[in-house]
């Protein structure tokens, strides 16, 4: 199985579905997640971000995407691969930089770190460690849209290692008898850790998980930022009608390490590079922009805009407080 892999019910974009100033909007947005977790690698060598850290690069189409279908009020929750997400939801580069290295002017006020922040305001509820957990809490999120009457739809992103999960399948019998607006992202990047989904899986299909139950799903091409927002569009469309859950199989795939520590022997450094040569997912919006007449000098400015945000995320965090020790009993608790 590849990254995008292009069989019978891999959707791919059809020519370019998105505006150009959409295609402009998601590359910044991809640019942004892809340097801000660059920058986070390297504060975590400098021994300044503590405790685990999952990196989301290579996976930027699928969070942007997703986003670019949703509308304010929609609900976001995912696994502890939580980077992308946040910035792609609006939180700020410098109160998740923040948090990342501890202080207290980051969106947990620097008790929660990489795996545990959460933002009220911009529909966020985590980044959770426990390997699909979020999925159950996913349905409750739809549970208390659709018990409020309102037509916003959440999110439940989870990985390939977590699909088998007991509990996922227990969320989508839930979803599907009380016809719940939850859209399932899972983001199949081919491995868990360091096990492929060859010898994990007895499925191959994932975006077939849902038949028993009756939740339709699809298989989209995940590196492809049209194909992705595209699906996402119709899984949003289904909920917002009242129809109930929508399972999406985003191909996708993770250029570096699970977490930080990762022996990199369970693949080979050449599937690692022939992804990043030939379905980089923001190299594809690229070339799409340049296709389409907007020149290099455009392009560039962008990229030094989105590198001013991330140097200041990073200067702003070097230079917050840790938190007060008596900080330690607060916010364990918020009332949702
Ligand atoms: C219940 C549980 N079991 C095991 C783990 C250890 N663990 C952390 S991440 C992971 C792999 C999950 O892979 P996947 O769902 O594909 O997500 P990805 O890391 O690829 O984004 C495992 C087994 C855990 N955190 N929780
Ligand atoms: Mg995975």
């Amino acid at each position: 199985m590849e990254a995008g892999t292009n069989n019978a019910q891999t959707t791919g974009s059809n020519g370019p579905s998105l505006t150009r100033e959409q295609f402009l909007q998601a590359y910044q947005d991809m640019v942004l997640i892809r340097r801000f977790e660059e920058k986070a690698g390297q504060l975590y060598g400098m021994g300044l971000i503590g405790g685990f850290c999952h990196l989301y690069i290579g996976q930027e189409a699928v969070v942007v995407g997703i986003q670019m279908a949703l509308k304010d009020g929609d609900k976001i929750i995912t696994s502890y691969r939580d980077h992308g997400q946040m910035l792609a939801a609006g939180m700020t580069a410098r109160g998740v930089m923040a948090e990342l290295t501890g202080r207290a002017t980051g969106y947990s006020h620097g008790k929660g770190g990489s795996m545990h922040m959460f933002s009220r305001e911009k529909n966020f509820y985590g980044g959770h460690g426990i390997v699909g957990a979020q999925v159950a809490l996913g349905i409750g999120l739809a549970f208390a849209n659709k018990y409020r009457g309102t037509d916003e739809v959440s999110i439940a992103y989870f990985g390939d290692g977590a699909a088998n999960q007991g509990q996922v399948y227990e969320s989508f019998n839930l979803a599907a008898l009380h016809k719940l607006p939850c859209i399932f992202v899972i983001e199949n990047n081919l491995y868990g850790m360091g096990t492929s989904i060859e010898r994990a899986s007895a499925s191959h299909e994932l975006w077939r998980n849902g038949e028993p139950w009756g939740v339709p799903g699809r298989r989209v091409d995940g590196m492809d930022i049209a194909a992705v927002h595209e699906a996402a569009e119709e899984a949003v469309a289904h909920c917002r009608a009242g129809k109930g859950p929508y399972l999406l199989e985003m191909m996708t795939y993770r250029y570096r390490g699970h977490s930080m520590s990762d022996p990199a022997k369970y693949r080979k450094r050449e599937e690692v590079d022939a992804v990043r040569k030939t379905r980089d997912p923001i190299e594809h919006v690229k070339q799409i922009l340049l296709d389409s007449g907007v020149d290099e000098a455009s392009l560039r400015s962008i990229e030094n805009d989105v590198k001013a945000v991330v140097n200041d995320s990073a200067e702003f965090a070097q230079t917050s407080p840790e938190p007060d020790p008596a900080e330690l009993y607060t916010d364990v608790l918020l009332e949702a």
